[in-house]
């Protein structure tokens, strides 16, 4: 690691270097000096992100737009460049590492414990594509090509089942049968899309509460971080994905699935907070938004199964059905959240009208 740190411009001299966060994809560690300064160092899943110089130039570019139009520097990101200006270095195995300015002062959330902590974070993630919206998509790399395709995720599912690598498929017909129940439904997003009917912006795409940023004292959102999957996109998939997380009643992984539900007065919470910072929604991106809630919902467990059958090489498991579990959690979000869709429908239409 001290090889790896020696490369960048650390002011002082480095006492510790922990695993830190709780993130699905990227190894992340806390570097304290000896004169305080602290640093997120990060190596990056590079099986997740095989264009680690697309996604780095993405990331150097998104972070130094977001640093030139805020007012306090702990309203964006701050990537600390290489000692000869490389935004990440490679080590003598291969692996990608970059640095981070670790905002201080900053809490970063697991679960929403006030409504008040759900605004601020629907406010940052709304803001964070209003701002976006003055930056030219056409520059960014697609990270992950079809990251958000919905019909596309569905293709890999069934191309696991097919190959069946790991012999789970027999293990899991319930929840196969569920995916295929709402495929149709949640796959029109992405037709709107392709259509054109629905703009494409640029959106941050993975919009989950630990990836925001509070100030400790004020409660206050400061900046979102985790700008690897910042892509063209749609604003419902910024706001789905944050109700997915944000709005359910329980963790990801509980094993007690009669715990999960939506928390409707929490989804109205986040409409509130998004809308109020990204006013240039369209009437249609507007109508869609609880349809996004439902699709990344639903995309989200199709993708934790496919991962569970192909026998979990892509998110980071602590347990063997850790993706199966995840996965049964969020068919069982997306089956509560379909039947509240009336009701969300009609919290969004008032929110707008305000
Ligand atoms: P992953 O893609 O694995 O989720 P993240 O980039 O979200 O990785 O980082 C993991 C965790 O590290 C975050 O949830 C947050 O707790 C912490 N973190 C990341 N960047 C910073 C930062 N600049 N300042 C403070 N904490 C950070
Ligand atoms: C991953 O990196 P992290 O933990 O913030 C994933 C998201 C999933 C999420 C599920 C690049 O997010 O798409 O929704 O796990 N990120 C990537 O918790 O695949
Ligand atoms: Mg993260």
């Amino acid at each position: 690691m001290n090889e790896i740190l020696k490369r960048f411009p650390i002011t002082g001299r480095v006492v510790s270097c922990e695993p830190y966060g709780s993130g699905h994809i990227n190894d992340t560690y806390r570097v304290e000096t000896d004169n305080g300064t602290l640093y997120i160092l990060q190596r990056i899943n590079t099986h997740v992100f095989p264009n680690v110089a697309g996604l780095m130039q993405n990331i150097a570019a998104v972070t130094e737009f977001l640093s030139e139009r805020v007012k306090d520097p702990r309203e964006a990101m701050h990537l600390v460049r290489a000692n000869d200006g490389a935004p990440y270095v490679v080590d003598d195995k291969g692996g990608c590492w970059r640095i981070y300015d670790f905002v201080t002062g900053s809490v970063c959330l697991q679960k929403i414990e006030r409504a008040q902590d759900f605004y601020e974070c629907a406010y940052a993630f709304g803001n964070f594509q209003r701002m976006m919206a003055a930056f030219s998509a056409d520059t960014l790399s697609e990270t992950i090509p079809n990251f958000h395709n919905t019909p596309d995720r569905y293709q890999k599912l069934n191309r696991a089942i097919a190959e069946d690598r790991m012999h789970r498929v027999k293990d899991v017909s319930e929840e196969i049968a569920f995916a295929r129940s709402l495929a149709q439904e949640v796959s029109k997003l992405h037709t709107l899309r392709e259509s054109g009917e629905l703009p494409t912006r640029v959106t941050h795409n993975d919009t989950k509460i630990n990836n925001v940023l509070m100030d400790e004292v004020t409660g206050k959102a400061l900046c979102v971080i985790d700008l690897d999957t910042v892509m063209p996109g749609l604003a419902a998939y910024d706001f789905g994905d944050s109700i997915r997380f944000g709005a359910a009643t329980a963790a990801e992984d509980e094993e007690d699935l009669s715990r999960m539900r939506l928390d409707v007065d929490l989804f109205e919470t986040y409409t509130r907070g998004f809308l109020a910072a990204c006013k240039n929604l369209t009437p249609l991106e507007i109508e869609t938004l609880p349809l996004g809630a439902l699709t990344m919902t639903q995309e989200c467990g199709v993708r934790f199964l496919t991962d569970y059958l192909e026998g979990d090489t892509y998110f980071k498991i602590h347990r063997p059905d850790h993706n199966l579990l995840r996965c049964r959690t969020q068919f069982t979000l997306a089956a509560d959240i379909k039947r509240h869709l009336p009701k969300l429908t009609e919290i969004v239409s008032s929110v707008a009208r305000g």
